[in-house]
């Protein structure tokens, strides 16, 4: 018989498949709808270990969906715009629209060669006018709705990509592209507005993340429940935001941020100097470097705070551990409740005043070491002694400072609203124009899209790109009709993927971002990606969706059902792939090595799905291997070693549980032990043919059943095989098989013996033996009774079904 060889079928396959059209979807198809979405990938190039990593595993999931009956959308597409695609470009010397779709013509037959079921007829990219057309229009609604505002003010530049950025892609205080450090520039910016949907996205009920991509979110949006508390100062008024308005009588001075509007009228001529170093010096310094822990800085500005209850002076200081970002920029300063207060205090020898004690402890002492953050009672603060303090009672002392008139409840957020315009060239242009008469105008909408011009000099100077092309740049006013000029930016890339799962619905409707007769098929079921987007795409997404259906565009509060993030694949020498590490390991070179079939089977065998793991360059070969033998199995009738006792029963019981297990691995997304299940079945099925089992019925079940759940993995060997079988239709279009629960359980299980802890030996016992049968049969086997020959037996426990203890002494 002709040995197993992937590249005699698999392009065969790719080809037959696509002529029939076997994975377009048919809206109208039976079956209930399941929509199935991984990430769609930035066309840089080509697809790497990574995306197969990615896409591999849910497509077997999105087959296997599909073989239960259900009618299942799993399209694919490219997020074109933005910095990557653009930077390439100039390096390359080639325009990035040139660049771009050469690169998504390569990659999408990289995806074809991966065997995935996608349908290749919904296809789109970003960068295509129809599709950004929406983006611009989608722009002009939350214009419309008073979600999206032009306004200035100090703003993220990355330096080096030399445009501004959103504070989600500051990481670290860095560009999150390109790593340099980011600075402060004061800009007038198109913003969207995704704060007013904050306590929303705090909410989960509706879509199943996992618990790691909900925290980030959480502690992204930053909620805290507090209080604003108003001091008198000799420049006015001044609002701090506390979450601890339990320890006012403890504030002993006040700091500002260093760009505080109210710095320069606070400060006094005699620390006039050392404020403007001060100031000056903070500006120098990343965010990062501003927070990190270690000495506190800062200066006095020689003015004083009243404090609202006592009418105290309280000094007030600038220091950089004070965000201007942050609630109001000034803080009241709690020196023996707060961390970052207490060491400022120690340093610069200001006053330290406990005004909360645990339950019965001593006062603190004058040379404490650290302060105290935990409950208590409030002490040294008046009328307010005696009442409980702390986190737990922080509602009810709002209450008594509102009556006092001296604080409001306030809850703050870290989130800010979305910086959406971007001074680089591939991107989405803010469909916006200015007259001098009529001010800022939307474009009309008839009039979208507002085309990128082409043939654009966009080699980063700060400025937009698109402010040089005077002719692009001139326009009429939709107001007045006189002249006017357009809006030279473009829109944030992150606009792209906010909405683009919608898109597939109806890839060429020109009435709208889709077709609202297809809502039917959202949300999208499963969406599958990395966590490396917890806190930028994944949270856009779910806004984006929470306007739409404000507009009453769909129903759903959420674009995804349930999320699930695969792990990483690093090098063998287990740091990320890299170019500059030299450990990237080539698909296309694994493809013409083993083929598509066993490359997908090494993804999903190589580590649990959500986990990763380090590449194996030798464990490649365990799913070749594999592959083999199953093509024996069904292509070589040639058998070799010793008639097996298997009988039909036997043979059954191996088909029915490994199916059952598998189908439960599925659904769970665990799909290294379905390989493992497959291969283990594989090896029963191989001594099975020489066994009295072999040519009965149970056998071409068998045989049957598991090319069936082969499909999904490996979907070009299962078809050869299936066809070979003269089977009629694709094996991809049979439903999964149904597993016969009685097949699949056995009335007797073996379990483990133990003697004081250890495992001696094995006994085959009845599912439904008592205690006392399966203790007897434990001391009948002659591997036990040698540990327990000639000693006390002090204590014999029976797990059912799991394990037998016999304690000696
Ligand atoms: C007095 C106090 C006493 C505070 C105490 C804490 C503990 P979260 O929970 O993160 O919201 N804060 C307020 N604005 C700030 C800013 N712009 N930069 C730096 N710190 C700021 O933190 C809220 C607390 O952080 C606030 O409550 C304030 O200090 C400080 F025992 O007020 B607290
Ligand atoms: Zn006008």
């Amino acid at each position: 018989a002709e040995r197993y060889n992937p590249h005699a079928i698999e392009q065969k396959w790719q080809d037959a498949w696509e002529q029939s059209g076997l994975y377009t979807f048919d809206e109208h198809a039976p079956g209930e709808k399941h929509y199935a979405l991984t990430m769609f990938p930035y066309p840089s190039g080509n697809l790497h270990i990574g995306h197969w990593y990615a896409n591999v595993a849910p497509d077997a999931r999105a087959r296997w969906m599909r073989m239960r009956g259900y009618n299942v959308l799993f399209p694919m597409g490219f997020d074109a715009f933005g910095l990557p695609a653009e930077n390439a470009a100039i390096k390359n010397r080639t325009d990035p629209a040139i660049w771009t779709y050469k690169n998504i013509e390569y990659m999408t037959g990289q995806f074809r060669r991966m065997g995935t079921m996608i349908d290749w007829s919904r296809q789109f990219a970003t960068s295509d006018p129809e599709y950004y057309r929406w983006n611009q229009w989608f722009f002009i609604q939350f214009y419309k709705r008073g979600l999206a505002y032009k306004k200035g003010g100090l703003v993220n530049w990355c330096p080096k990509d030399q445009t501004v950025l959103a504070n989600e892609q500051v990481v670290n205080g860095a560009c999150e592209r390109c790593g340099t450090p980011v600075e402060k520039r004061n800009l007038s910016q198109w913003y969207l507005k995704i704060t007013d949907y904050a306590d929303e996205l705090l909410d989960f009920t509706h879509t199943d993340m996992p618990e790691k991509v909900r925290l980030m979110q959480t502690n992204w949006i930053g909620k805290s429940v507090g209080a604003e508390v108003t001091f008198a100062t000799p420049a006015g008024p001044e609002t701090v935001f506390t979450t601890r308005p339990d320890t006012l009588m403890g504030a002993t001075f006040m700091v500002l941020a260093p760009e505080h509007a109210k710095v320069a009228a606070l400060t006094t001529d005699a620390q006039r100097g050392a404020v403007e170093a001060y100031v000056a010096a903070a500006g120098r310094k990343t965010d990062v470097e501003r927070q990190q822990e270690g000495e506190k800085t800062g200066v006095w500005t020689g003015s004083y705070a009243t404090h609202p209850l006592s009418g105290e002076q309280l000094p007030i200081w600038v220091a950089d551990y004070v965000l201007v970002t942050y609630g109001t920029g000034s803080i009241m300063a709690v020196p023996a409740h707060d961390e970052r207060d207490f060491a400022f205090a120690r340093k610069f020898g200001l006053p330290i005043r406990e005004v909360i004690r645990a339950e019965g402890a001593d006062p603190m002492p004058d040379d404490a070491e650290a302060p105290y953050s935990g409950d208590g009672v409030i002490v040294n603060s008046g009328e307010f002694d005696g009442l409980p303090g702390g986190k737990a009672s922080i509602a009810t002392i709002i209450e008594r400072l509102e009556a006092r008139g001296v604080a409001t409840a306030k809850t703050t957020y870290r989130l800010r609203d979305w910086l959406f315009a971007r001074q680089r060239y591939w991107g989405t242009p803010i469909p916006f124009v200015h007259c001098e008469k009529c001010g800022m105008q939307p474009v009309p909408e008839d009039q979208l899209p507002v085309k990128l011009p082409e043939n654009v000099e966009f080699t980063p100077t700060g400025q937009s790109p698109l402010k040089l092309d005077e002719a692009w740049k001139a326009t009429t006013c939709p107001c007045c009709g006189g002249p006017a000029e357009r809006d030279t930016d473009t829109m944030d890339t992150f606009v792209d993927s906010s909405w683009y799962m919608y898109r597939y619905l109806s890839p060429d409707y020109h009435e709208g971002p889709f077709d609202p007769s297809k809502a039917g098929l959202l949300p999208v079921d499963l969406y599958t990606g990395g966590i490396e987007h917890a806190i930028l795409h994944l949270l856009y997404s779910r806004f984006w969706t929470k306007v739409m259906r404000d507009m009453g565009l769909t129903t759903q509060h959420e674009p995804f059902a349930r999320l699930r993030n695969q792990g990483m694949i690093l090098g063998e020498d287990n740091e990320k792939m890299s170019k500059s590490r030299g450990n990237v390991v080539d698909p296309d070179d694994l493809v013409r090595e083993y083929g598509a079939d066993t490359v997908r089977t090494f993804l999903m065998f190589i580590a649990p799905w959500e986990l990763g793991g380090p590449w194996d360059s030798q464990g490649i070969n365990g799913p070749a291997k594999w592959l083999s033998r199953v093509w024996n199995l069904y292509f070589d009738d040639k058998t070799s070693g010793p008639e097996e006792k298997i009988t039909e029963a036997d043979l059954r019981y191996a088909v029915h549980s490994t199916l059952k297990k598998i189908s439960g691995d599925f659904e769970r997304l665990s799909f290294n032990t379905i390989i493992a299940a497959l291969m283990e079945l594989t090896n029963t099925l191989v001594k099975a043919k020489r066994s009295p089992a072999h040519g009965t019925p149970a056998w071409t079940e068998a045989l049957d059943i598991f090319n069936r759940m082969l499909a999904p993995i490996a979907p070009h060997i299962a078809e050869e095989i299936w066809t070979a079988q003269s089977k009629s239709g694709s094996v991809h279009t049979q439903p999964w098989p149904q597993v016969d629960e009685q097949a699949a359980t056995r009335d007797t299980v073996t379990i483990g013996v133990q003697v004081s802890g250890k495992v001696r030996g094995e006994v085959n016992i009845s599912k439904t033996a008592t205690q006392e049968e399966a203790l007897s049969a434990a001391r009948a086997n002659p591997d036990v009774a040698r540990y327990i020959e000639g000693k006390d037996v002090i204590k014999e426990i029976y797990v059912p079904g799991r394990i037998i203890n016999i304690v000696v002494r």
